[in-house]
């Protein structure tokens, strides 16, 4: 059964929640677009989902009832504040937790299997009482009916939904969707130029979402590390990387979304100063990925980020002139450098899936192998002669 969502808002408004925060899925691509149109709700476009329950507690603490909406992934990032703030305080919040990876839809992506078959596991073991949407009216009254008996007990209260089970109301169109913004450069037309710079030897790790999508489709090849999940952990693996091995150039090929969640890495990276390293984010302003929901990099300056956070050299982009000489700066003089690129939010109509092609560990392997010949050869270059 599919609910509308200007439905369910009309319930939780009903049920006076009237504070807003969460981490988009593409589940909820609708839902995140109605709610930062609803003036009667206050909505915080989170980075992490961590952050997302705590300004909901914050709401809480001043007296407004709060809904914190996420995908299962970002359990792993809600862990924390949810035992140690919500639960030791007392404080309930209502979660509407979107499901992927369910036992029942095993052809959904590799990286949600372990969290869909453990999220009412989880729930259960943190003692937090959840129900599955049924998509009707009636059930999702009930269930509201239910969290308000948990949280006169101080407990949060989750509600599980499941892909289709909420309407796209507004028209979102999410996999592959044609949008239009400003830019001049596509996250295709951008990795097209970062692609005729690298050389053969180059690793590049990818993160998740539509920029790994539109690299594997213009340039798939077994120095590429296509991330799938871990948001916000793509250039402290590509860093990992370029610090284990100083003699190969790693590039990171990050999202801003990606970068806002887990920011702090900026910091390490610039401590930890690998100097054979690029971090280029393809900044699109949004999460395009799950729906085009604007991401707070409209009003933050990553590059500043990068610069206070001691990379060696920051450049912006916004023509492909400025990209392609960036891109050559960054692959040949020392780092750690950041490049920040605008791009529009334009995609291929059809994006193929890394993982239909190579399954997650075959990828790994492919990039280890691709790696280690490599260093070999490298290695067995006499000393003195030019690479
Ligand atoms: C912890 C976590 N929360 C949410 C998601 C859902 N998700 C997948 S891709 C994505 C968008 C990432 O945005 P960005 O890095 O800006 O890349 P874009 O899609 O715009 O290219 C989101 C929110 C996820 N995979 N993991
Ligand atoms: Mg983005």
């Amino acid at each position: 059964m599919t609910l509308s969502t200007t439905t369910l808002l009309g319930l939780l408004k009903q049920q006076k929640y009237e504070f807003f925060s969460g981490v988009p899925c593409s589940n909820f691509a609708d839902l995140f677009q109605q709610v930062s149109l609803d003036n009667d709700i206050t909505s915080v476009p989170a980075a992490s989902e961590g952050s997302a329950l705590s300004f909901a507690v914050g709401a809480a603490l001043a007296g407004r009832r709060s809904v914190v909406a996420l995908q299962n992934s970002g359990l792993g990032n809600i862990i924390n504040p949810l035992t140690s703030l919500v639960q030791v305080n007392c404080i309930p919040t209502l979660l509407l937790i979107s499901v992927r990876g369910h036992t029942d839809e095993p052809e959904d992506e590799p990286q949600h299997r372990i969290m869909g078959a453990n999220t009412h596991a989880l729930l259960d073991q943190l003692a937090i009482p959840w129900s599955e949407f049924d998509g009707t009216p009636q059930g999702f009254m009930a269930t509201l009916v239910k969290a308000e008996e948990a949280f006169q007990r101080s407990i949060s209260f989750a509600v599980l939904v499941r892909k289709g089970q909420l309407s796209a109301g507004l028209g979102v169109v999410i996999d592959g969707e044609q949008q239009v913004s400003d830019y001049p450069l596509s996250v295709g037309s951008a990795l097209e130029i970062v692609s005729e710079t690298l050389r053969p030897t180059d690793l590049v790790v990818s993160t998740t979402g539509f920029i790994s999508r539109e690299l594997f489709r213009l340039s798939d090849r077994p120095e590429n590390f296509y991330m799938q999940g871990s948001l916000g952990h793509c250039s402290a693996v590509a860093a990992g990387v370029a610090l284990a091995h100083p003699s190969r150039r790693v590039v990171a090929l990050d999202g801003d979304g990606a970068v806002l969640m887990h920011m702090g890495v900026l910091s390490t990276i610039g401590y930890a100063s690998p100097r054979n390293f690029l971090h280029i984010v393809l900044d699109n302003e949004g999460y395009v990925s799950t729906g085009g929901q604007e991401s707070t990099s409209v009003t933050s300056s990553l590059e500043a980020v990068a610069v206070a956070c001691g990379y060696r050299a920051v450049s912006r982009c916004v023509t492909s002139a400025e990209l392609s000489d960036a891109v050559a700066r960054g692959l040949s003089t020392e780092g750690p450098h950041f490049l920040l690129c605008k791009v529009n939010q334009s995609h291929s109509r059809s994006l193929p899936r890394v993982t239909s092609h190579h399954t997650p560990e075959e990828n790994k392997r492919a990039f280890q192998t691709a790696l280690n010949e490599q260093a070999f050869h490298l290695q067995a270059v006499p000393a003195g002669v030019a690479r």
